[in-house]
């Protein structure tokens, strides 16, 4: 492990699955500029003092609850499963994935109620186990290393609980899914032991500022329009998130322009209503960063 570098951050990252790719593009969304190439273990950013750590994510909520590293990124599963002492910041919109319960499709358990007794294939032993606990339901853990689905095929297991994003692993291995654990996005998290006021928390706050402004940025659209002055009222209802919009008056007397940034998702069916309250040359238009 390369030596501290005085008061620069250090972010752990997953060096190579499935939150790479999101988590470099998030990074250096947010301005930092770095060599990935080939993910080793250790890169500094050009502009900025960070240094990213690449490691397994099971790893990473260890080395941040230790303070190796002062941020990590890395989906709420492995957290849990790791019980990890970790103070989480930001969700980040990416890895999203729910723990799910599942049964062979032909089974005749319809809930998790039905699971007393049952043996269930897992890599998340941590997760079910506090589960089953809470839910009071008295069913045998089978921990593995991997490839949980096969488990009921093999006779190892009568249920598993397992990660599913699309739900192609469950249908392909014939499981049907009984009920969710809990649901997982990847998270910005930070070491406990970060101080308030050193050097290292204020490159923190900044970083924070600068997320929020393209996660935000990412949620707003920037919608343009022209209308007669008294379909104003009925635009606003269409649009709520509109706040304040300018409106400028057109060289047509009672027509305006308008311009204003909102807070929802522009669909199609909006705009074809903002159409029929009389409004024109309607543009939508994606945001790409914020600071308020
Ligand atoms: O090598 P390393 O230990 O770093 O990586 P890994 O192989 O342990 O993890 P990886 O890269 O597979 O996943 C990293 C993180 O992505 C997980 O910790 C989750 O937070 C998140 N994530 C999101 C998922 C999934 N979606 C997912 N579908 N992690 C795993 N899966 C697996 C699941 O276990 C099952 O085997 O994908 C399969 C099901 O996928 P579907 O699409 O068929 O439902
Ligand atoms: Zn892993």
């Amino acid at each position: 492990m390369p030596r501290r570098n005085g008061e620069s951050l250090r972010i752990a990252v997953q060096s190579n699955g499935r939150l790479t790719g999101y988590s470099l593009e998030l990074l250096k969304d947010i301005g930092l500029e770095f060599e990935d190439h080939e993910r080793r273990l250790f890169t500094r950013c050009r502009n900025f003092p960070v240094e990213l750590l690449f490691l397994r994510d099971d790893d990473i909520p260890e080395y941040v609850a230790d303070g190796v590293a002062d941020l990590g990124i890395v989906g709420l599963n492995v957290i849990h499963e790791k019980r990890a002492e970790v103070d989480r910041l930001v969700p980040l919109g990416f890895g999203f994935c729910t723990l799910t319960l599942a049964v062979p499709a032909n089974a005749s358990i319809r809930s998790p109620s039905e699971l007393e007794g049952a043996r269930i294939a897992t890599t998340h032993p941590v997760s079910l186990a506090r589960y089953l606990d809470e839910e009071q339901i008295g069913a045998e853990i089978v921990e593995l290393a991997g490839g949980a689905e096969i488990a009921p095929a093999l006779d190892v297991a009568d249920a598993i609980c397992d990660l599913v994003s699309t739900g192609t692993t469950l249908r392909i291995h014939d499981l049907r899914q009984i009920g969710d654990v809990w649901d997982s996005e990847a998270w910005l998290v930070a070491s406990p032991g970060l101080d308030e006021g050193s050097g290292r928390s204020a490159l923190v706050k900044r970083l924070r500022v600068r997320l929020d402004g393209l996660l935000t940025a990412r949620r707003l659209k920037y919608v343009t329009l022209n209308a007669p002055r008294e379909a104003l009222p009925r635009i606003r209802e269409i649009l709520p998130g509109m706040r304040s919009p300018t409106v400028v008056p057109l060289a047509d007397s009672g027509m305006v322009a308008v311009h204003a940034a909102a807070q929802e998702e522009v669909f199609w069916e909006a705009m074809e209503r903002l159409k029929e309250a009389g409004a024109t040359e309607i543009l939508v238009l994606p945001v790409e960063k914020v600071m308020r």
